[in-house]
């Protein structure tokens, strides 16, 4: 399959359709349901974006977000996925408004959208990911268990062309969404405004008290002081690593340095193993909420 030249205007473009109106339909359809979860269906739409752009290794140029191979039987079943069919599901009802655009271009744009309706910085994207088949499903391990420490953290982040900086850069997106017993086996937030996308979820890690919570489910951390909050083992190594540390501390003291470091890390995300040419066409969205 071609990518898609820089200078080829894509399907959606052709028929006069703007990114940014399928930007909007997903803001609008955001807190369509306050039954689901704290009032917002963003973070888990940020976790699709992520995990289907988690995948790639920089070694082979497998895996990332061109191809949207989490539509098929392996990948979806893959434990770190677990959940995630309820943002795929959401956005069927975007695609059924707008066929013409490629899952992976969808994934990522919803992605992008969650984070600046929330509060979150403006992200540059640039479509032209098209549907791949489920031969190019990569194998299962390739996201991060939360139940490992930096070792295994920057061995899957180094994996996709990440550094130290950027991992603790990217971590941050933590301050929106929680964990679900039924999904990771995790339970609760990381902030206490777990739709509002800020440098919270640093100064929590750094300024808080985490001791390990007391119950049946597997490993996690929780504040002392609310016991609401908490941490999951691979991200307290950001408090404990003295390199990832060193960053934490620079984007809980500057909110908008973060911001700025979170939008280049996260638009990378999106783009890697993304074929695309040059002179592609990048999208800066408006808030609707501006
Ligand atoms: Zn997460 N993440 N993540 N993450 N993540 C969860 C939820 C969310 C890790 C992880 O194990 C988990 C990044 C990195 C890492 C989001 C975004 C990003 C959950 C809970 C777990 C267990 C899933 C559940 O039960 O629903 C680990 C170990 C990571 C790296 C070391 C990066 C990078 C992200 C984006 C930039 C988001 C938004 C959520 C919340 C989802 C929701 O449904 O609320």
């Amino acid at each position: 399959i071609p990518p898609t030249s820089g200078t080829e205007k894509t399907t959606l473009e052709k028929k006069g359709i703007d990114y940014q109106q399928v930007y909007n339909t997903i803001a609008d359809m955001l807190e369509e349901n306050e039954d689901y979860d704290d009032g917002s269906y963003g973070p888990v739409l940020v976790r699709l974006a992520w995990h289907s752009s988690g995948t790639y290794s920089a070694a082979d140029g497998t895996g990332g977000s061109c191809g949207a191979t989490m539509r098929f039987e392996p990948e979806a079943t893959h434990g770190a996925n677990n959940g995630l069919a309820v943002a795929r599901d959401f956005l069927e009802k975007v695609k059924a408004k707008y066929p013409e655009i490629s899952y992976g271009d969808l994934w990522t744009l919803a992605g992008i959208c969650a984070i600046q309706e929330m509060g979150g910085p403006i992200i540059p994207w640039r479509p032209g990911r098209f549907d791949k088949t489920q031969e190019h499903v990569t194998p299962d391990g390739r996201l991060p268990d939360a139940a490992k420490d930096q070792r295994h953290v920057r061995e899957i982040f180094y994996r996709m062309g990440f550094n130290d900086q950027e991992i603790v850069a990217l971590l941050g997106a933590h301050a929106v969404g929680r964990c679900h017993t039924d999904r990771s086996g995790y339970e609760g937030p990381w902030t206490f405004a777990p739709t509002s996308f800020t440098n919270e979820y640093y100064k929590l890690l750094l300024d808080e008290k985490w001791v390990e919570k007391k119950w049946k489910g597997p490993k996690q951390y929780e504040d002392k002081k609310t016991h609401s909050l908490m941490m999951l083992p691979a991200e307290m190594t950001l408090a404990w690593d003295k390199e990832f540390k060193k960053w934490a501390q620079i984007y809980a003291k500057d909110q908008d340095k973060w911001f700025e470091d979170f939008s280049a890390a996260f638009s990378k995300l999106m783009e890697l193993g993304v074929p695309y040419a040059a002179d592609t066409k990048v999208y800066k969205f408006k808030p609707t909420t501006a």
